[in-house]
């Protein structure tokens, strides 16, 4: 502003002179002035620039007509050989380097004027404004992600991040918001593409989501396997799952197993609860059998394919109950079996009960991509040991706990349970909590924040418990579960019926 109120303060005072009788001397003066040559507008490149692709820079305009244009185009600030045209054709080797042209011209009296264009890298995507990421409603149902506007021919790819963490599955502009989202900050990115372009990568700042209403740990259910004896599982609840992954695809399940799983296996037993227990339990059964009755993946004796030697159970909650967040634990008894050749002699060899979930989504998110929770693991040759581990997509994809179960994973009733919130899992046996896991942690995507569903059961052999051979298993062994119980933890939990 100081430098105009100069200006005009320099008109006003030619105009006294010019008034005041001024001589023609000093108006031809002034005249000759304003007509030097002057820059009236640069030369221009377009905002965006791709590669390969033919650039037309906008020439510069002058107050005068110059006698002569040259161009000269740069790549950073070296010249380009050959690049002496008011065009340039980029190549992908240009991708990435700032783009510039300078036109030179060259007036009648041999006055020079350099007219340097804007710079341009070559291959970015620019963009006028931001993203903006908002509710959709105020009911705060779905979060959008608006883009500004793009160049033609431009797509745009969407993520999602709870915590700074990739979304599994999430790829539309939209979010329906819902219980797994509580307490998050949610951020949402586009990668704009568009070919001859790098892609882009425009973010937003973050939304956070609410929090459970309350800190609540009510009991939202719990099977206690109190029906009647010698009848499976409610139904409402459970199904078992049959066969030795045939259908599936799956030789022993994908570890070698070399049970048969039979519903069967899977029954409400009465049984020594311990002290406080209603003498009530599920129990699932390893039992050794004649070959010739079940497909498995191993060869059998009599050179047909039903050779599977022994059978089992396994019951799951899929499509029927889901779990998100909250805290699920299990009373779990373990008996051993006994040695194949001398039934007198207690064995565990081969065994390997699990009680663990599986996110509910498998059927679009095959394992491990699916997530796959293990509360309790344990083995038959190690029997002290208990696992807890979580199964995702990533390098490694596996992470988890090992401990010591007090007085041995195979003698007496313990509790295993999972301490599940938004990006934070606790394993814990006889509540000492003995792994504690936040999705910061790993190196793959976090698949816990959604709903699992869960299961029990007993496999017997396998890659996990040494691969023993067959003649060296067990006979007889079972795990028994005097209940299942699922709590809210501090607020969190939701507990999911299929509508199915
Ligand atoms: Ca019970």
């Amino acid at each position: 502003m100081p430098l105009r109120r100069n200006l005009f303060a320099t008109v006003i005072a030619i105009g006294s002179i010019l008034g005041a009788g001024a001589s023609a001397g000093q108006f031809s003066a002034a005249n000759a002035a304003s007509n030097a040559p002057k820059v009236i507008s640069t030369a221009t490149l377009p905002a965006m620039i791709g590669a390969p692709t033919k650039v037309n820079a906008t020439a510069a305009k002058f107050n005068v007509s110059p006698t002569k244009i040259t161009w000269q185009w740069f790549i950073g600030t070296a010249a380009v050989k050959g690049a002496t045209k008011s065009s340039f054709t980029t190549s992908s080797n240009n991708l990435d380097k700032k783009l510039s042209v300078q036109e030179t011209a060259i007036f009648k009296g041999g006055k020079k004027l350099v007219a340097k264009s804007n710079l341009v890298v070559v291959g970015k995507i620019t963009l006028s404004g931001t993203a903006l990421l908002a509710y959709t409603d105020n009911t705060n149902t779905a979060l959008k992600l608006t883009l500004p506007t793009l160049p033609a021919g431009a797509t745009a790819t969407y993520s999602w991040l709870g915590d700074g963490l990739v979304i599994d599955g999430e790829t539309s502009d939209t979010l329906q918001i819902d219980a797994r989202y509580a307490s998050l900050n949610l951020t949402a990115k586009a990668k704009i593409s568009l070919p001859q372009f790098r892609d882009s990568t425009v973010g937003s700042t973050a939304v956070s989501v609410a929090g459970p209403s309350t800190n609540g740990n009510e009991v939202l259910w719990q099977d206690n396997f109190d029906g009647a004896v010698g009848t499976s599982p409610s139904a409402a609840d459970w199904h078992s799952v049959i066969g030795n992954g045939f259908a599936e695809n799956l030789k022993g399940w994908g570890n070698h197993e070399r049970e048969y799983y039979v519903a069967d296996a899977n029954k409400i037993v009465s049984t020594d609860t311990g002290v406080g227990g209603d003498s009530s339990a599920l129990q699932i059964s390893a039992n050794k059998i004649d070959e010739g009755l079940y497909h498995c993946w191993y060869p059998d004796l009599a050179d047909d394919d039903l050779g599977c030697r022994f059978t089992s159970g396994k019951i799951s909650t899929a499509g029927k109950i889901s779990f998100l967040y909250g805290h699920l634990e299990a009373r779990v008894r373990l008996n051993s079996g006994v040695d194949p050749t001398n039934s007198a002699i207690a064995s565990t060899n081969g065994m390997w009960p699990a009680f663990w979930t599986l996110g509910s989504d498998q059927a679009q998110h095959a394992w491990p991509n699916c997530g796959e929770i293990d509360i309790m693991e344990t083995n038959g040759q190690q029997t002290d040991n208990l696992w807890g581990t979580l199964h995702y997509p990533g390098t490694p994809s596996y992470m988890g706990g090992i401990t010591a179960v007090p007085g041995g994973a195979f003698k007496g009733w313990h509790t295993y349970a999972l301490d599940w919130k938004p990006n934070h899992i606790e394993f814990s046996v006889d509540g000492i909590v003995y792994k504690i896991i936040d999705a910061q942690d790993i190196n793959g995507l976090w698949e816990f924040n959604k709903p699992h569903y869960a299961m029990f059961n007993l496999a017997v052999g396998g890659y996990f418990v040494g691969d023993p051979k067959l003649a060296d298993i067990a006979v007889g062994g079972n795990m028994q579960v005097d209940y299942i119980k699922y709590s809210k933890l501090d607020g969190y939990g939701t507990l999911i019926r299929s509508t199915n």
